[in-house]
């Protein structure tokens, strides 16, 4: 069902502005009587010095670009609502998170590596921002799709992400990890072994932004009324299920339709089929802090759900599309210092790290300590303090006290504590030790989680990490990189080593490359250490085929591979069922425009073999009538009937197109269903719920 487009936040509103029925003006309200032509001397002589008009377009024109972010430059953003719907004061005063509290949010996706155009389907993390715009002030939720990362400190980000980014010399690939200084520096940071198997699987390579997890990562505090802290992990979870691409399908998407996500999330938001998450949290009392087999501030470790259940506390709904990309999700500055009364930062390294790092960047790249009043940045009920001018400064600050204390000012603005309110309070902490720059020894275990998340993953989940792996190392140029990876590998799994190593023509090494070993002793000189005894070898959270099972179809897209003559009462049999599950049915056809039904009757058209591919759908179905035989000779048809099947999708023929299956590489399997066969519209929504036919997943003689 359509929902409405809901009303803008107010306090954005406000600066909307419309073009609709104005006069053109410059940008200082001057209308502008001719906007094609510069000021000359005579038709055909030089242009003049005085152009006023062109000047101040020119002007703007030259310095519409801003720096892209240095990481995350590539992302796409939406407005909607958090409803907090658990009973949490016991653990957290934070005002939004009270039961029944609506919040405004703006939310942003990104991948890490890519630049600002690059394409959406790279295998990368996905980032996963949420700015809450509450009563106290805005708190800014920055995670990723992957609960972990790939370094312990802050002071190897800028390392990580030097090795990640295109190479400096060439500045090749774009948005890939495959090359060699991403897994030079991989193979030498024992650390980064367990996100790196998260990255190799299908998580990073999403379905939809919308079929997403979102994880805080680090371990962060919830400060309650009493100021009692309670270390707390965040979790966002996808109504919609987690689901992922097949690798071969992202590369084909990235060339056919690099906006693919972005497309995604808009055209649902558009449709009224607005994507929602919940959001969950674990809970762990102070006094338990050193209870676990890991330590809870080192960011490439997850708290396993079977130790400590998330509890749904809210739900965020994605409700409306911004109106200026620039002007919101490029603007929009993100920041995880940004806390509001009830949320306090864990001493995790990284994330102590990034408390700097987020308002630095902002400052640079949106020029200066004003950024805050950029219209997407504003908190919702203002801002209050002495602080004034700078570049681009748009509150008009009112009297002449611009210090504190002051006395003409009535003392104002006056600070929480005179009047008895509680503003922002860090949670009190007994901290005591020696300034020294180490790593502590309850980091050192890097290869335990890395286990148990391969593990945890179905065979062929397990067989797209080895798969990507596989791939990633083959584009390695330097060899030794290769090796020192796979004996990293080795650490975590045996078999996985033992079969990458066969792609890569390499037996794996015992133990880590001497080079590998001497880097993890700068931290822990007595590296390797025996690591703790692990509370559970397997975690059914981590699978996203389990979590695939549940799924619904909402919003997937179904191509209902068609010609002129195609039967109406066969298309309508199918898209009547689908559409009430909520899925989209597409029509292809040999040329876009007027489309003639057997019956009588044309469609309009928006989608043809030209312009589409198999890859960017989710299931097929092929119509009777006199269609299926100009569709056996049509080689981009059999095309598409094909990779759908190579890609394990659920595939529909109605009676009269079956023999059409048959004339291909398909072979019937569960997912290929056939109007002959009973309740064949039921098995083929199924099967699409499954999202994949698994089964499939081993046969592969039809290529792609
Ligand atoms: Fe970021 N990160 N990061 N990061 N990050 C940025 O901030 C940084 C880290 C994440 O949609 C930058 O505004 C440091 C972890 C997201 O606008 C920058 C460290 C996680 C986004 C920055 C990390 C993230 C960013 C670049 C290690 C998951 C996009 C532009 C200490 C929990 C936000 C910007 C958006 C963006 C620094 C590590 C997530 C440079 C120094 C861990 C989702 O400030």
């Amino acid at each position: 069902m359509k929902e409405e487009k809901k009303p803008f936040i107010s306090h954005i509103d406000n600066h909307v502005v419309d073009n609709m029925n104005k006069v053109m003006t410059t940008n200082d309200g001057v209308p502008v009587y001719d906007n094609n032509n510069t000021l000359k001397v005579g038709d055909r002589g030089p242009s003049l010095q005085q152009d006023h008009i062109f000047f101040d377009k020119l002007m703007h024109f030259d310095r519409e670009r801003i720096p892209e972010r240095v990481v995350h430059a590539r992302g796409s953003g939406a407005h909607g609502v958090f409803e907090a719907t658990a009973d949490i004061s016991e653990y957290t005063s934070a005002d939004f998170l009270k039961k029944g509290t609506s919040t405004p949010v703006f939310a942003r996706f990104s991948t890490v590596a890519g630049f600002k155009g690059s394409t959406d389907l790279a295998r990368d993390v996905r980032g996963f921002s949420v700015k809450f715009y509450t009563k106290e002030g805005n708190y800014d939720f920055v995670g990723n799709n992957i609960p972990v990362f790939f370094i312990q400190d802050a002071m190897n980000f800028p390392d990580v992400i030097h090795a990640v980014k295109p190479e400096p010399n060439n500045e090749i690939p774009q948005a890939a990890s495959a090359h060699d200084t991403f897994w030079d520096f991989i193979s030498l940071m024992p650390e980064a072994a367990h996100m790196s198997l998260w990255v190799m699987s299908d998580r990073a390579i999403p379905r939809s932004l919308r079929m997403m997890e979102g994880f805080g990562v680090h371990t962060f505090k919830f400060i309650n009324a009493e100021g009692k802290s309670t270390f707390v992990k965040f979790h966002w979870k996808p109504r919609l299920g987690v689901h992922s691409v097949a690798w071969n399908e992202a590369q084909k998407i990235s060339g056919f339709d690099a906006d693919f996500h972005r497309r995604d999330l808009w055209e649902a938001i558009e449709n009224g089929e607005f994507p929602q998450w919940d959001l969950g949290v674990q809970l762990i009392p102070e006094e338990d802090e050193m209870k676990f087999s890991f330590d809870i501030l080192d960011p490439t470790k997850i708290i396993p759900e079977e130790l400590v259940p998330v509890m749904i506390i809210g739900t965020m709904t994605l409700n409306r599309n911004p109106e200026n990309f620039f002007a919101e999700t490029e603007q929009a500055a993100f920041d995880p210092g940004r806390v509001v009364p009830g949320i306090d930062f864990s001493d995790d390294p990284l994330l102590q790290g990034r408390i700097f790092s987020y308002m630095d960047t902002q400052n640079y790249r949106l020029g200066g300590p004003n950024f805050h009043e950029l219209p997407i940045n504003r908190p919702i009920d203002g801002k209050f303090n002495n602080q004034k001018d700078g570049f681009a400064r748009m509150d008009i600050l009112k009297g002449n006290t611009s210090y504190f204390p002051n006395s003409q000012g009535n003392g104002c603005p006056y600070q929480a504590m005179l009047k008895g309110e509680t503003g922002y309070q860090t949670g009190k902490q007994q901290v005591d030790g020696k300034k020294v720059r180490a790593r502590s020894s309850s980091f050192a275990d890097h290869f335990t989680q890395a286990r148990l998340f391969f593990n945890s993953l179905s065979p062929e989940e397990q067989s797209h990490v080895i798969n990507a792996f596989s791939f990633e190392l083959s584009k390695v140029n330097n060899v030794d990189i290769r090796k020192r990876e796979l004996a990293i590998l080795n650490q975590v799994d045996k078999a996985l080593a033992e079969a990458i190593g066969k792609n890569l023509g390499l037996t794996p090494m015992k133990s880590l490359d001497p080079l590998t070993l001497q880097f993890a002793q700068q931290n822990h000189p007595n590296y390797p250490i025996e690591p703790n005894e692990p509370e559970i070898e397997k975690s059914e959270f981590l699978s996203m085929k389990v979590k695939g099972e549940e799924g619904n179809i909402r919003s997937r897209k179904i191509a209902f591979l068609v010609d002129d003559g195609v039967s109406k009462s066969s298309v309508d049999k199918m898209k009547k069922v689908l559409e009430k599950e909520g899925a989209l049915a597409v029509l292809i056809s040999s040329h876009v425009g007027n489309l003639k039904y057997k019956e009588g009757g044309e469609e309009l058209v928006q989608h043809s073999y030209l312009t589409d591919v198999s890859v960017c759908f989710d299931g097929f179905y092929t119509p009777d009538g006199d269609s299926p035989s100009k569709l056996a000779k049509n080689p981009d048809y059999l095309q598409f009937i094909n990779e759908g099947f190579r890609h394990c999708k659920a595939l529909a023929f109605a009676k009269g197109a079956e023999q059409l299956a048959t004339k291909s590489f398909i072979e019937k399997d569960q997912g290929v269903i056939f109007e002959s066969d009973s309740n064949w519209i039921d098995d083929f929504v199924n099967t699409l719920k499954k999202h994949r036919v698994w089964e499939r997943e081993s046969f592969r003689k039809v290529p792609s």
